[in-house]
C-alpha cells in the first residue's frame, strides 16, 4: 500500500487530494497544527480515515518527525498563509510558511529519505504583472505581492534541491482553483455565499467587493488535485501549468452566480462609484468598497496548461459555469439546511 503525507490537509485542495488518495488505496497521513479547539476543517468527514500527524512547516523537527513517522511514498506541501491580500498584513510570517516552510521540508526529506517524491504547491500569483499572455512554464515571474514573492522563493528551491540533490521534487504552477469548500474571504465563495444570504435569509445588505475588474483563470479544486497527483506518478520530476485557459473578471463570476440564482444584475457608474443592481427591481446588490483593493494588483491572469495535456494527459472536467453553478447551489443549500 502507498503512503502519502499532506500539509495543508484541513485546507480546500488538502481534502479533495486526501478524498482522491483514498480512493486509490494509499494510506493518508496529514499534518496538522495543534488547535485550541480540535478542528479537522474540510477533512472533518474523513477524520477517520486519516493518520493526522501534528507539525508545522516552520518547524523542521517536527517534519522530521513526521516523515519518520509515515514513511512516505509521497509529499504534498500545501500548507500555507494562503489569502494574498492578508500577506501585506503578515508579510514575514507568510514568508516563514510559504517560502522557508517549503526549505524546510526539502532538508527533512533529503535527510529522512531522498527517494520521496515531492510536490509543492506553487501558484500563478508568481506572474502577478504578467510579462506574457496567456503564461506557460517559460513565462517570466514578476509578483506582486508578500504571497507571490515567497511563493517564487519556495518554487526556486524546490528546483534548486531537484538540481543540487536530485530530489523527485515537482512544482505544480496552479493557477486559481476554487470550489464548494472555498475559504469565504476568497472573492468566489464570499460572492456566492453572499448570494445565498439574500436568496434564503433574505438579507438585504449589498455585497461589498474591491477590484472588479482583475481577470482570473478559475478551475475547480476537485479537477486540479489530479494534476498534483500526476506530477508524482511519472518517471521524471518536471514542473507544470495546470489551468482552465480561460479568464473571467470578477465582474463577470458576480454576473454569472446572480444569474445561477435567478437573479439577473446590471453594472452601473465606474470605478469606486460602480454597483451591480438587481435588473427587474432596480435594488442595489453589490457595492464597490476600495477597502478590499490590494496595494498591488494582479490584473489579469490566463494560462496555458497544454504541457501538463500532453504529458500528464490531465484534463479539466468541470467548466467555469459549471463551477460557479456548483458552488452557488451549495451554498444555498448549506443555508437552508442550517
Ligand atoms: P487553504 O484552504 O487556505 O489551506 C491552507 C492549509 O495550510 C490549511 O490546511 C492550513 O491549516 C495549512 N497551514 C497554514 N500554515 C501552516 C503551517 N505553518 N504549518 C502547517 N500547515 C499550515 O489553501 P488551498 O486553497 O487549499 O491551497 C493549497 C495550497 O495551494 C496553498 O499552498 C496555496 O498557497 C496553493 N495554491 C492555491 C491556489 C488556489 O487557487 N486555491 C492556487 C495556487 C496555489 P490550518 O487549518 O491549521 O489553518
Ligand atoms: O482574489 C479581487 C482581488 O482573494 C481574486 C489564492 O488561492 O489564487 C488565490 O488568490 C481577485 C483579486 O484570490 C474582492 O483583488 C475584488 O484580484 O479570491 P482572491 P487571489 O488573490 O487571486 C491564487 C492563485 C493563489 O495562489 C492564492 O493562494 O478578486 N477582488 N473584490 C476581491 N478579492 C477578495 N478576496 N475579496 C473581495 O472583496
Amino acid at each position: 500500500m502507498k503512503r502519502a503525507l499532506i500539509s495543508g490537509i484541513t485546507g480546500q485542495d488538502g481534502s479533495y487530494l486526501s478524498e482522491l488518495l483514498l480512493s486509490e488505496g494509499y494510506e493518508v497521513y496529514g499534518l496538522i497544527r495543534r488547535k485550541a479547539k480540535e478542528d479537522f476543517g474540510n477533512v472533518e468527514h474523513l477524520k477517520n480515515q486519516i493518520h493526522f500527524i501534528y507539525g508545522d512547516v516552520t518547524d523542521l523537527a517536527s517534519l522530521i518527525l513526521a516523515l519518520r513517522e509515515s514513511n512516505p511514498d509521497e509529499v504534498y506541501n500545501l500548507a500555507a498563509q494562503s489569502f494574498v491580500k492578508a500577506s501585506w498584513d503578515s508579510p514575514l510570517s507568510t514568508a516563514e510558511i510559504n517560502a522557508l516552510g517549503v526549505t524546510n521540508f526539502l532538508e527533512a526529506i533529503r535527510q529522512v529519505n531522498p527517494k520521496i517524491h515531492f510536490y509543492q504547491a506553487s501558484t500563478s500569483e508568481m506572474f502577478g504583472k504578467v510579462q506574457a499572455i496567456p503564461q506557460n512554464e517559460k513565462t517570466p515571474f514578476y509578483p506582486r505581492s508578500p504571497y507571490g514573492v515567497a511563493k517564487l522563493y519556495g518554487h526556486w528551491i524546490t528546483i534548486n534541491y531537484r538540481e543540487s540533490y536530485g530530489l523527485f521534487a515537482c512544482s505544480g504552477i496552479l493557477f486559481n482553483h476554487e470550489s464548494e469548500r472555498r475559504g469565504l474571504e476568497f472573492v468566489t465563495r464570499k460572492i456566492t455565499h453572499a448570494i445565498a444570504r439574500m436568496v434564503v435569509q433574505g438579507d438585504k445588505t449589498p455585497i461589498e467587493l474591491g477590484n472588479l475588474n482583475a481577470k482570473r483563470d478559475w478551475g475547480h479544486s476537485k479537477d486540479y488535485v489530479k494534476a498534483m497527483h500526476l506530477m508524482l506518478l511519472q518517471a521524471k520530476p518536471d514542473d507544470y501549468v495546470i489551468a482552465s485557459g480561460e479568464t473571467h473578471s470578477v465582474r463577470e463570476f458576480a454576473y454569472e452566480a446572480f444569474k445561477c440564482a435567478g437573479i439577473e444584475i446590471e453594472f452601473k457608474g465606474d470605478n469606486e462609484n460602480e454597483i451591480g443592481v438587481n435588473k427587474a427591481t432596480g435594488e442595489i446588490l453589490i457595492k464597490v468598497n476600495p477597502k478590499f483593493y490590494r496595494p498591488a494588483e494582479v490584473e489579469l491572469l490566463i494560462g496555458d496548461a497544454s504541457k501538463a495535456e500532453k504529458v500528464l494527459h490531465w484534463q479539466r472536467e468541470i467548466d467555469f459555469k459549471t463551477l460557479v453553478k456548483l458552488m452557488v447551489e451549495n451554498d444555498i443549500n448549506l443555508l437552508k439546511n442550517a
